[in-house]
C-alpha cells in the first residue's frame, strides 16, 4: 500500500505529490493506526531471505532476492527473522564466542583442503575481535581467513529448531557446520542466521567453521578503491587503500550464538510502532510466526494483556496505554512487552522486548520528538579501540555512554556502519537519539553503471537488514542511507559531472523509497559531503551535511570558515525548507598540543573551531542538530594526512580522556 503523502513546504503550506520513482516520498506525520494495520509489507522478512539468496551466488554481489512478497517469504521453511536471540523458559541461547582457532589463507586453499573440518596450523584468536591488531602478519591482511571451534549442543534442545547467528563478519563470510555449508553473507556490521536443525549432533561435539575476508572490491558497500579511485580518503592514497577514512578492520566482530526456538509454532518476528493520542500512547504490535500458524496468542504490555488471533502466521493488535510516559532523552521510559503463542492454557513460544512510546516527525523545517522540536547535540562515532579493533567491546560502550552523558550529548550517529545490537539496546535504555547508518560510505557515482548497480543491490540488502534488526528501537530516530557520496570531486575541486549526478539521483531515490516502504515511522536522510551534489538532498526528509570550513578549506582561518558556514546554511534552508543537521565538523587535534595563538592541530584551535560552528547554528532556529566529528580519536590507514595512522578529530582521545574541547562542549551542553 502506498501511504498518503503530505508535504509541508518551507512556507508551511501543505501539498501532495509523488516524486518520480518514489512511492512514498515524505512521511511527515507518525503512522496512523489504520496504515499500520493495513500494511502487508514488514521489514522483518528480509534477513534470512537475503542470506538464503546469497547461498546461490558465487560472485561478489548477490543476485536480487527472489520476487516473493514478504508474506510469502514468511511462510518459507527455514527462514528466520533477525530478532535478538533471548533465553526464556521456551527459548535457549548459547554464546559460542570465546577463543577460536584461526588461520590466514592467503592462497585460498582452505575450501579445497576442507579446512572447515580442521585447520592445519591454527593459532588462538578471541571472538569477537578484529584480527588486525593481534598479529603483526595480519595487521594489513584483508584476504581470506578461517575461524573454527567445536561445541556441544545441549541435548535439552532436541526437538527445537536450532539456529546459528553471526552478529557481524566483516566483510564476506561462509559458514560450515559439521562439514556442510549452511550460510553465506556479504556485508559486515549486520547479523545473519542459518537454520542448522538438521546438521547438529547432540551426542558429540559439532564443528563450526567460518571463513571471513575483507577484500576492498569495487562492487562492495563500502566499495573498495576502484580504478578511478573514490572516496575522500582515496585522495590521500593511504595504506591499506580504502575509499573511506577509517581502518579496514576485519574478522568476526560480534558474538556468534547458537539459539533454539520451539519447533512449531514459533515467533519469527515482532514489529512495534508507537503513536501518541492526547496523553495516551498507542502501541501497535505485529507478530509473525515461522509458519502459517492460525491459532491464538496474547500480548502483554506493562500491566495490560490482550488476545492475539493469528491468520496465516500473522496477528496484529493495537494496545492503548492511558496517560503514558513518552520515551525521550529526559525520560527514557521503556514498557516491557511480551508476546506469547498459546495452545489452550499452555504457552508454546514467547518473546519479550522493551518498548519506548514516542513519535518522530518532520514539520516544515523542524524535527519533532513527541510533537516537540528537538535539537540533536552529539557526535559522529566509530566502533574502534586498541587491540579489539572493531570487535564488540562492551566496557568501551558503557564508558562511551557515560562520557556522552558527562559531556551533555543527547545523540550520535552510527558513522559509518550499523553498531552492535547491545549499543542500540543501551541507547534505548539510557535515552540517546541515534541516526542509524548503513555502511554506504565511499560511494562514487563516477564509476561504471555496472559497478553502481552492484553497489545498489548490496546497499539495498544492508538497508533491509538494518531496518529488520533495529526497527523496534525507540533510540533510532532516523535512517541514513549514505555518507558523503561523490558525484564529482569533493570540496568544489572540479567541474560538475551530470552523468554521475543522475546516477546518484536514481540510486538514492530507490534507497529512500525502500526505507519508507519498510518503515513509515522515521525520517530518512543522506549525509552530504562539502561541495557535493546538493540536489540529492531534495529527495530526503532531513538535510544532513558534513562541513570542514576552517579545516580542509580556509585552513587556519576560522572567521572565514564561519562566514562560509553561515552563508551555506542559509542557502540550504532557503532551497529546501527542511530541518538541517551538521553531521560532522571538526579539526584534527594532537592531545597536549597548545599555543596562545590559535593554530591548527592545537587544542585551542579545536575549541574555537567548534565554538564558531555551534554559535552559527544557535542563531538559526531551523538547525535540528550539531554532531561534532568525532567523539574519540580513531585508527585509520597510514598516509601523509594521518599522523600515527590516526584521525585526531576526537574530543576524547582513543583511550577516552577529554581534550580541552570535551570540557568546552560540556560547559555548553551539560546545563
Ligand atoms: C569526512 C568523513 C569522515 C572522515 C572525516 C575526516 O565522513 O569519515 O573521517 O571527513 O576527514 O569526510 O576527518
Amino acid at each position: 500500500m502506498v501511504p498518503a503523502v503530505v508535504l509541508k513546504g518551507k512556507d508551511g503550506m501543505h501539498s501532495t505529490r509523488k516524486p518520480e520513482g518514489s512511492p512514498s516520498s515524505l512521511r511527515v506525520d507518525p503512522v496512523s493506526r489504520r496504515d499500520f494495520l493495513s500494511r502487508t509489507t514488514m521489514a522483518g522478512a528480509v534477513g534470512a531471505a537475503a542470506t538464503k539468496a546469497l547461498a546461490h551466488g558465487d560472485g561478489d554481489v548477490p543476485p536480487k532476492p527472489a520476487a516473493t512478497t514478504p508474506l510469502e517469504s514468511l511462510a518459507a521453511p527455514g527462514r528466520a527473522g533477525l530478532l535478538f536471540p533471548q533465553q526464556n523458559t521456551l527459548r535457549n541461547v548459547l554464546d559460542i564466542s570465546g577463543i577460536w582457532d584461526f588461520q590466514l589463507d592467503p592462497q585460498e586453499e582452505g575450501e579445497d583442503k576442507r579446512w572447515f573440518q580442521a585447520l592445519p596450523a591454527p593459532r588462538p584468536i578471541p571472538v569477537p575481535c578484529s584480527w588486525n591488531d593481534l598479529f603483526d602478519d595480519a595487521r594489513d591482511y584483508l584476504g581470506l581467513a578461517w575461524y573454527r571451534r567445536e561445541t556441544y549442543v545441549p541435548p535439552s534442545w532436541r526437538g527445537q529448531r536450532i539456529f546459528l547467528r553471526v552478529g557481524s563478519a566483516n566483510y564476506a563470510a561462509k559458514v560450515w557446520v559439521n562439514g556442510d555449508l549452511v550460510a553465506e553473507h556479504l556485508g559486515g556490521h549486520l547479523p545473519f542466521v542459518a537454520d542448522i536443525t538438521k546438521r547438529v549432533s547432540f551426542t558429540k561435539g559439532n564443528v563450526i567453521a567460518i571463513s571471513v575476508e575483507n577484500k576492498q572490491l569495487p562492487g562492495r558497500v563500502p566499495p573498495g578503491a576502484g580504478p578511478g579511485g573514490g572516496g575522500v580518503a582515496g585522495l590521500m592514497a593511504g595504506f591499506p587503500l580504502t575509499t573511506y577514512d577509517f581502518f579496514p578492520y576485519a574478522g568476526l566482530h560480534r558474538p556468534v550464538l547458537l539459539y533454539s526456538v520451539p519447533a512449531h509454532p514459533s515467533i519469527d518476528d515482532v514489529t512495534v510502532k508507537t503513536t501518541i493520542e492526547g496523553r495516551d500512547g498507542v502501541v501497535m504490535v505485529r507478530v509473525t510466526t515461522a509458519d502459517t500458524y492460525a491459532g491464538k496468542g496474547r500480548v502483554r504490555l506493562g500491566g495490560t494483556e490482550t488476545m492475539l488471533t493469528f491468520q496465516a502466521g500473522t496477528a496484529e493488535k493495537a494496545v492503548r496505554v492511558p496517560s503514558a510516559r513518552f520515551w525521550s532523552p529526559q525520560d527514557p521510559h521503556l514498557y516491557p512487552l511480551t508476546v506469547t503463542l498459546t495452545q489452550g492454557s499452555h504457552a508454546v513460544d514467547s518473546y519479550s522486548l522493551d518498548v519506548g512510546i514516542r513519535t518522530v516527525a518532520i514539520s516544515g523545517d523542524q524535527l519533532l520528538l513527541n510533537g516537540q522540536p528537538v535539537q540533536l547535540r552529539g557526535f559522529g562515532k566509530h566502533e574502534d579501540f586498541p587491540l579489539s579493533g572493531r570487535g564488540q567491546n562492551l566496557p568501551v560502550w558503557i564508558r562511551d555512554y557515560e562520557l556522552l552523558r558527562w559531556v551533555g550529548a543527547n545523540s550520535y550517529r552510527t558513522s559509518h556502519y550499523p553498531y552492535a545490537e547491545e549499543a542500540m539496546q543501551l541507547a534505548d535504555r539510557l535515552g540517546f537519539l541515534v541516526i542509524n547508518e548503513i555502511p554506504a560510505v565511499g560511494l562514487d557515482f563516477r564509476e561504471s553503471d555496472e559497478v553502481t548497480a552492484q553497489r545498489q543491490t548490496q546497499a539495498l540488502q544492508e538497508l533491509r537488514e538494518l531496518i529488520a534488526r533495529d526497527k523496534n528501537h525507540p533510540s533510532t530516530i532516523m535512517w541514513n542511507v549514505a555518507n558523503e557520496p561523490l558525484g564529482g570531486l569533493p570540496l568544489g575541486l572540479g567541474p560538475r559531472d551530470a552523468r554521475a549526478e543522475a546516477a546518484g539521483m536514481t540510486f538514492f531515490r530507490e534507497l529512500y523509497a525502500e526505507a519508507h516502504r519498510l518503515d513509515d515511522t522515521r525520517p530518512v536522510t543522506l549525509v552530504g559531503v562539502q561541495g557535493g551534489v546538493k540536489e540529492w538532498h531534495g529527495i530526503f526528509d532531513v538535510v544532513c551535511i558534513n562541513r570542514y570550513y576552517g579545516w580542509y578549506t580556509q585552513p587556519g582561518q576560522l572567521e572565514l570558515g564561519r562566514q562560509a558556514l553561515a552563508r551555506e546554511l542559509d542557502e540550504l534552508h532557503q532551497t529546501f525548507g527542511k530541518p538541517i543537521i551538521v553531521a560532522e565538523f571538526g579539526g584534527d587535534t594532537i592531545p597536549g598540543t597548545h599555543n596562545t595563538a590559535v593554530e591548527m592541530w592545537t587544542e585551542e584551535y579545536q575549541v574555537e573551531f567548534l565554538r564558531g560552528f555551534l554559535e552559527i547554528a544557535a542563531q538559526r532556529p531551523f538547525m535540528a542538530g550539531m554532531h561534532v566529528w568525532a567523539f574519540a580519536d580513531f585508527k585509520t590507514g597510514q598516509g601523509t594526512g594521518r599522523a600515527e595512522g590516526m584521525n585526531f578529530k576526537g574530543v576524547f582521545t582513543r583511550d577516552r580522556r577529554p581534550k580541552m574541547a570535551a570540557h568546552f562542549l560540556r560547559s555548553r551542553w551539560a546545563q
